[in-house]
């Protein structure tokens, strides 16, 4: 039945990482719709707690399902900076910032992680999911949005900006989070 199928609203103001959470749910079969609308940020080191918070005031306003969330690049090297702090620092120095305080580190090793808290009353979860690499030199793309031209997933040549969506998409840490979510709420809900 059409009609009662669940409906998922991808809460974010950053239009780009929206239109991605749309493909990437759409490509595993799930009816989403963005809505993009600030969310309130705790301040805590733990992405999960961060997701959840901002899903909890989200959905007081929405009262609609819905999923939020939120994700940040950790590099070995500066102790996991910017971690969850990767919003703040990329409006304040962008890519270039971080080339800088990377600038003569050998190494470059770096995680994307997502954290992806969903609402569905009566239940409430976070999922997530973690993609490796290193960061580049130079930016380097001009796909994607945020980090995506300095970062250059294990196994790959070319940065997440190098990529076409479909690409990143299927390797990306935010598609490893969904991923998982999408496979949990199969077990849960039929009309998903
Ligand atoms: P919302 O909180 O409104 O969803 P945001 O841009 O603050 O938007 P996040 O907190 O999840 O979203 O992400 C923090 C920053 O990390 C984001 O602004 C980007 O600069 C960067 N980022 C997150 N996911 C990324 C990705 O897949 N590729 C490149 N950069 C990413």
């Amino acid at each position: 039945m059409e009609g009662s199928r669940l409906e998922l609203s991808v809460v974010t103001e950053n239009k780009a990482k929206g239109v991605e959470a749309l493909s990437i749910l759409a490509g595993l079969g799930v009816k989403a719709r963005l809505v993009l609308m600030g969310k309130q940020e705790i301040q805590s080191e733990s992405l999960e707690e961060i997701a959840l918070h901002a899903a909890r005031v989200a959905y007081a306003t929405l009262r609609k399902p819905l999923l939020v969330d939120d994700s940040g690049l950790f590099i070995e090297a500066l102790n996991g900076f910017p971690g969850p702090y990767s919003s703040y620092v990329y409006k304040k120095i962008g890519v270039r910032g971080i080339l800088k305080l990377m600038s003569g580190e050998v190494n470059r090793r770096a995680c994307f992680k997502t954290a992806v808290a969903t609402i569905i009353p009566p239940l409430e979860k976070v999922y997530t999911g973690e993609t490796c690499g290193e960061i580049t030199l130079e930016p380097r793309g001009e796909h994607g949005f945020g980090f995506d031209p300095i970062f250059i997933p294990e196994n790959s040549k070319r940065t997440y900006a190098e990529m076409t969506l479909e690409e990143k998409n299927r390797i990306s840490h935010r598609y490893k989070a969904y991923k998982k979510m999408v496979e949990d709420l199969k077990t849960k809900y039929k009309t998903i």
